[in-house]
């Protein structure tokens, strides 16, 4: 009988985990190390590659870093081809990078639309395109595309983000669909409210020491009564990054604490 724990094992394996300096990306990153996994990361400034270097080297990791744009298609070629180069060929691919903007539609610059859009959906497409072909030769590979609450439901002032994340569920869907001839498994994980950067303006503070109305509300819609910590999605990002998820391919992933099934409690 095979140890079958060893199918969670990333022994081996080059992961690329876009936009990992910090944040969801940096725990995903820790977490596939912890399993046996090469990382290499990219951001868009030097200085935070080095930050996320420093902080990866804390924790005892030897972490490869590239400053790249996911939306710039030549850059995102060339540091895939200098990846290969330097570490190898990629394995596992996280489309972890994105942005939000939280502004009422009507308000919203389609300037400002599309740069949510370009690096939330388009960005992960140009990664994808990128690492499809070496994944197809060797007959495997993981792809796994950090989606959203806001894959399923919308919310005020988040118009672009969930147009994005929605899209890119349908982008998980469409890889799984094209590409599971070859071995290549693109799933998706759907974070709830998580405890990070992007979520701090929604968790400050109030002038009156009391919480952000925000938090409050998400605290209640989430029948686990908390706000998500990074950490959570590790164990789901492991799974999805592993052999023992190879007949898995096409599904959102939502690790959420139960918001997606709960209708709310009664106000009072
Ligand atoms: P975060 O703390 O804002 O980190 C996002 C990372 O992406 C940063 O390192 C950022 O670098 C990088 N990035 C932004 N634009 C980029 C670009 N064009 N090219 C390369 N890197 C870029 O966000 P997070 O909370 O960790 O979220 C990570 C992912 O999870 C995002 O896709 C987000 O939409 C998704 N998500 C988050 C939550 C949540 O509650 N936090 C829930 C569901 C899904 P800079 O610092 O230079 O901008
Ligand atoms: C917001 C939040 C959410 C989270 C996440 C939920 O303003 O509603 O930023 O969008 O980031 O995507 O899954």
């Amino acid at each position: 009988m095979g140890n079958f724990i060893e199918k969670f094992s990333l022994e081996g394996k080059v992961a690329l985990v876009t936009g990992a300096s910090y944040g969801i990306g940096f725990a995903i990153a820790t977490a596939y190390a912890e399993a046996g996994a090469t990382i290499v990361f990219n951001d868009i400034k030097q200085e935070l590659v080095d930050k996320g270097l420093a902080s990866y080297a804390e924790k005892g990791i030897k972490a490869h870093g590239y400053v790249c744009d996911v939306t710039d298609e030549n850059a995102v070629a060339a540091m895939v081809a200098q990846i290969t180069e330097e570490v190898g060929p990629i394995d596992i691919l996280v489309n972890n990078a994105g942005i939000i903007k939280r502004i009422p539609m009507v308000e919203m610059s389609a300037k400002d639309f599309r740069q949510v859009v370009d690096i939330d959906l388009n960005g992960p497409f140009i990664v994808s395109k990128a690492v499809l072909p070496s994944m197809m030769e060797r007959r495997k590979g993981k792809i796994i595309n950090i989606c959203s609450m806001m894959s399923e439901l919308g919310r005020e002032t988040v118009s672009a983000y969930a147009a994005a994340k929605g899209g890119l569920k349908m982008l998980t869907k469409n890889i799984a669909s094209e590409y599971g001839e070859y071995n290549i498994q693109c799933n998706g994980i759907g974070p709830g409210y998580i405890a990070t950067p992007q979520t701090a303006p929604l968790r400050e503070i109030q002038p009156d020491g009391s919480r952000h109305p925000f938090d409050q509300f998400i605290v209640a819609k989430t029948p686990a009564a908390r706000w998500g910590n990074a950490e959570d999605l590790q164990g789901p990002a492991v799974f999805l990054a592993s052999e023992a998820s190879d007949f898995v391919n096409g599904l959102i992933l939502y690790v959420d604490g139960g918001i997606l099934a709960y209708i709310g409690k009664q106000p009072g």
